[in-house]
């Protein structure tokens, strides 16, 4: 392991996975640290709201109260995504597991509620190590734990960063036999462009002889995505809005929340869905002393959720320098998993 060449953002947490307690993973996180993440979390929304359409990133979603509105979301009616997705890899794990082979390195950036990696883990013959990767530390190690409580075997090596920057510290060793798994659609975040250097990243992690374990939700009836990210219960809204409160909290930010509706629209051009908060009336709103005005109907972007057909995500993987060795998609055509290698 070549830790010289970790990312400057990034840190990882050795572990040797023979002791499980539910001290093992601890967050250091002291003040200085709390406030230097802070610091990019205000220049990333000072940048997005000064932009023409103003704009905050996705990515600050997650915090814990957003993490928990996600795991809401995913259980609604309207939200097919999660359920779609797991039904899929609980068709596919015994095939999967013999593509992947023994003693693999399973890396996965953005740890997710867990639920996905076990069903992978529990399929694979011997897997040697997990790597989950996120930017919350607290939530990192909270996944950590309860991987290695259950899988005490493995060893696990946290990642804490930002995954969309490039990771190359799992060096160069073609012989081990790395994979990593993306699941949730989270690729759909990204623009075409981001999403493709994101890709290159991932290949350069994954070596030579490595694979990629990808889900990639399907264009499908506008109606169906659209209600997907626009539900009765109001949990996308609260989703949505929980980003303001954020600014609010940690930034020294002013938003009235009751001044923003939060809407969802297919935007047929892009092939996405976007999530915008659709400011009531004209008015200014102060973040950390600097002020950001707002015409009646003017819009904050919060989210992009790229959606593609087999064929126009197999075009994205091959600007990457990737081919499909196996697409798998449920029945009804919502989702698709595909199994990336090197071409
Ligand atoms: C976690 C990015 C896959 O885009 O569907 C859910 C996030 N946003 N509802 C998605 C989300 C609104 C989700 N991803």
């Amino acid at each position: 392991m070549d830790e010289q060449a970790l990312h400057s953002n990034q840190q990882a947490f050795i572990t040797d996975g023979s002791i499980s307690n539910n001290t093992k993973f601890e967050s250091n996180n002291d003040k200085s640290q709390l406030s230097s993440e802070n610091q990019i979390f205000l220049d990333e929304v000072l940048e997005g709201l000064n932009k023409p359409q103003k704009s905050l990133p996705c990515k600050y979603f997650y915090d814990e109260k957003g993490s928990q509105l996600f795991e809401d979301i995913c259980e609604l009616d309207e939200y097919y995504v999660t359920r779609t997705e797991l039904a899929l890899l609980e068709d596919i794990k015994k095939e999967l597991a013999e593509m992947i082979g023994s003693r693999s390195t399973i890396i996965e950036p953005g740890a997710g509620a867990g639920i996905k990696i076990q069903t992978l883990l529990n399929a694979l013959d011997s897997p040697e190590l997990y790597v989950p990767m996120d930017i919350s530390e607290d939530f990192l190690f909270y996944s950590a734990q309860i991987i290695q409580d259950k899988f005490p075997h493995i060893d696990i090596l946290p990642i804490q960063g930002d995954f969309t920057q490039p990771v190359k510290w799992l060096g160069k060793n073609d012989s081990e036999n790395k994979v990593v798994f993306f699941p949730g659609s989270t690729i759909g975040n990204f623009d075409k462009k981001s999403a493709t250097d994101f890709l290159i990243n991932l290949g350069d992690m994954i070596g030579e002889n490595g694979s990629i374990i990808i889900g990639v939700d399907l264009i499908k009836d506008t109606n169906i995505l659209e209600n997907a990210y626009n539900d009765d219960s109001g949990k996308t809204e609260a989703f949505n809005k929980n980003l303001l409160a954020r600014i609010n909290q940690q930034l020294d930010g002013n938003f009235d929340l009751s001044q923003f509706k939060h809407e969802a629209i297919f935007n047929h051009q892009e092939e996405r869905i976007e999530m915008h908060l659709i400011s009531q009336q004209e008015q200014s709103v102060e973040i950390n002393s600097e002020k950001f005005d707002f015409s009646k109907h003017e819009t904050i972007h919060t989210e992009n959720s790229h959606k593609y057909s087999v064929d126009s995500f197999l075009a994205l993987a091959a600007d990457a320098n990737l081919k499909s060795k196996k697409i798998w998609t449920d029945e009804q055509q919502l989702f698709s998993i595909h199994y990336l290698v090197q071409s």
